[in-house]
């Protein structure tokens, strides 16, 4: 008996000249088979052992070569805008606007020095791109169908009258006249009359189908409220963020974040079971003695604010009562050499500091707290609020540093001056400075001259240094400014400014602020409407360069959404000063591009990481405050055609969307 042979080699012959044929294919195929049987056990083993690595190899890297390989083409894509920064290239055709980087020779300078330059022509109509979207992959375990089922089609069909109304907007500001007018107090529960409310929700009368439009409108925004709360109610009841695809939840501060800020949009909603038990949360729960560090801006805008406005729609007092305990802790931030605020402080300790790594507060932080701590002072006759944050707006008015009254984004406590100075923007760090110029002007009855004179000076610098206009389209944007060049960036926050700009000329500056309102909500819609799920980024770029390209491009990086407000919000204030109705329909295209891609179905909406992926939009796991506290109230707002319903002559918005009154004149 011979034993079988054993190699330990693994040979492969493979003839071309059998490579031809069925039958030579099937000998082959035997042939190799054959082989295969002489292999010693040992062999075989390891050539599957071998073969199924690979095979895990393959499995594991595919999602990664695959990414690769859509972003290899989609940079080569947008590979002439991402240039465009750094060629100096003109964004706006010569004429059209003043030039903003100092010294080219095409520049006018005549043109720089003029008030009230003029706005860009209006854009060209732009095309809706065909919808690329499709269902998403939202969550790990997630059921798909059940927000498919949810999703509701755009109408189909656009109303005749809607280009008749493009060429007879009506706006509502009344020139150029600047006068204080007259504030009116209103009564705490006066807000609550069932008689504002539209009469199509108020009983079973038969509906024309605009009013039924605003019914199905105004009721889904109820319902998501609805939906999100459902969410936190059960994951997150108290604490300060719902993580809806974890069903868990994330602290901050440890102070009920999302219910706080959610208490005003509860009462506007009319939700009452669920304000009442937030309410019981507050008075039993809510406690503010606790050794914990907050910062002083965000705890301001929404725990301060968003009790204040509560104790206005409400009129109870517990609300105010927490106000004051909050407000009274927040106060040690202000005891700095500077007098301009410590980022951070301590609520039980009652100490304050800036952060970690720097003696740097950011510019928009120390002046967006003014609207606030003034209107706790006027109710509780308590100057020393409003004296801490005037002061703040007293040093920045005189400060050196800024450009066309655009400020730098931060400020040294020390010193009480800017620092990292040349680089302007409307965006991160700098952007509610200007809305709070103007808000707060709105606020004191337009007697603060100071602030006027900021605001409109900003708007112009704005003009002059910061706009551009795309390629493909004539979009116009509001960039940077980046140490004298302007780079065509601009982040989401931004699109609070047609609102603001709105709001302004809706109050009597100048017309000019109006058309520059118009055209740069034009640019925000584009910005949701140019991607494949409908919603925005973060943070885009736009094409000045190639008039065959997109107008609107994303860098991987900032390709999240984060449900913010800005541009519902600028909606809603361009609704109710133009009553144009184009404006409401964006919104509901976003409001059901929220509901296809960031709703999950267990309970509360996602920040995603992907709006340019509708298959895979990448959900985050968390609902930050501020889709409850702005996001939906804002929509709601557009949708409830009521402009009694938190009337703009009579309140001012915080920058978290808590209405606080415009001040009587006799305050
Ligand atoms: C909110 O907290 C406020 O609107 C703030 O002014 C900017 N950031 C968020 C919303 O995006």
């Amino acid at each position: 008996m011979y034993s079988p042979v054993r190699k330990d080699f693994v040979s492969l012959t493979l003839g071309a000249q059998h490579s031809h044929g069925y039958a030579s294919g099937k000998q082959q195929r035997r042939s190799c088979w054959r082989k295969w049987k002489q292999l010693s056990r040992l062999q075989r083993s390891l050539i599957l052992f071998l073969l199924a690595i690979l095979l895990i190899c393959g499995i594991f890297s595919y999602p990664s070569l695959l990414e690769q390989w859509r972003a290899l083409s989609d940079r080569s894509l947008k590979e002439g805008s991402d240039n465009v920064e750094f060629q100096g290239l003109r964004p706006i055709p010569p004429g059209l606007v003043p030039k903003f980087i100092p010294g080219d020779v095409q520049d006018d300078p005549s043109q720089l020095l003029r008030p009230n330059a003029p706005i860009l022509p209006k854009p060209p109509a732009l095309k809706k791109p065909p919808s690329k979207r499709r269902s998403p992959v939202l969550q790990k375990r997630g059921n798909v169908s059940e927000w498919q089922a949810k999703d509701r089609e755009e109408p189909s069909v656009r109303r005749e009258e809607e280009q008749e109304r493009e060429t007879k907007t009506i706006i509502s500001w009344r020139g150029a006249m600047i006068e204080a007018e007259q504030g009116t107090e209103p009564h705490p529960s006066a807000h609550r009359k069932e008689t504002a409310r539209p009469a199509e929700l108020q009983g079973p009368a038969p509906l024309q189908p605009v009013a039924f439009k605003r019914v199905e409108r105004v009721e889904a925004v109820r319902e998501a409220f609805r939906h999100a709360w459902k969410g936190y109610r059960t994951f997150a009841w108290g604490h300060d963020e719902l993580k809806p695809v974890s069903k868990t939840y994330g602290e901050w501060f440890g102070l009920g974040l999302t219910l706080i800020d959610a208490l005003d949009t509860m009462w506007i909603l009319d939700l009452k079971e669920e304000f009442e038990e937030a309410k019981r949360w507050v008075e039993t729960e809510l406690s503010f003695s606790k050794n914990v560090d907050v910062n002083l801006f965000e705890s301001t805008i929404r725990i301060l604010g968003g009790l204040l406005s509560t104790y206005h729609l409400t009129g109870d007092t517990l609300f105010l009562d927490k106000a004051k305990d909050i407000g009274s802790r927040l106060m040690p931030a202000f005891n700095t050499p500077s007098k301009i605020p410590f980022s951070d402080v301590n609520i039980g300790k009652g100490t304050a500091h800036p952060p970690r790594w720097t003696a740097d507060s950011t510019v928009a932080e120390v002046t967006s707290i003014q609207l606030e701590f003034r209107e706790l002072s006027r109710l509780t006759q308590d100057p020393q609020y409003q004296k801490a944050v005037d002061e703040v707006t007293r040093r920045v008015h005189r400060l050196d540093g800024k450009h066309d009254g655009l400020v730098p984004m931060f400020i040294n406590i020390n010193s009480g001056k800017f620092t990292h100075r040349g680089v302007f923007t409307l965006g991160a760090r700098a952007d509610s400075y200007y809305e709070y110029l103007l808000k707060q002007w709105l606020q004191g009855g337009k007697k603060e001259a100071a602030l006027l004179e900021d605001y409109l000076q900003a708007v112009e610098g704005v003009k002059r240094n910061l706009l551009g206009q795309t390629s493909p389209s004539k979009l116009i944007f509001v960039g940077e400014l980046s140490h004298g060049r302007l780079n065509p960036k601009m982040d989401h926050l931004v699109c609070f400014l047609p609102g603001t700009l709105a709001l302004g000329a809706h109050n009597g500056l100048p017309a000019d602020h109006m058309e520059l309102a118009v055209q740069l909500m034009e640019t925000c819609h584009q910005m949701y409407a140019q991607m494949e799920t409908g919603l925005s980024p973060e943070i885009v770029l736009f094409n000045l360069k190639d008039p065959a390209g997109r107008d609107i491009d994303v860098k991987p990086a900032d390709r999240h959404n984060l449900l913010r407000p800005e541009t519902v919000e600028s909606l809603f204030y361009m609704y109710r000063f133009t009553q144009d109705h184009k404006y409401q329909d964006w919104g509901w295209e976003i409001m059901q591009s929220f509901n296809k891609y960031t709703r999950v179905p267990s309970g509360g909406y996602t920040s995603i990481g992907n709006v340019r992926d509708p298959v895979n939009p990448g959900p985050k796991d968390k609902m930050e405050s501020f889709f409850l506290g702005e996001t939906l109230k804002y929509l709601f707002l557009l949708f409830s055609d009521d402009p009694e319903l938190v009337s703009l002559d009579k309140f001012v918005f915080n920058t978290e969307a808590h209405p606080l009154p415009i001040w009587p004149s006799t305050s």
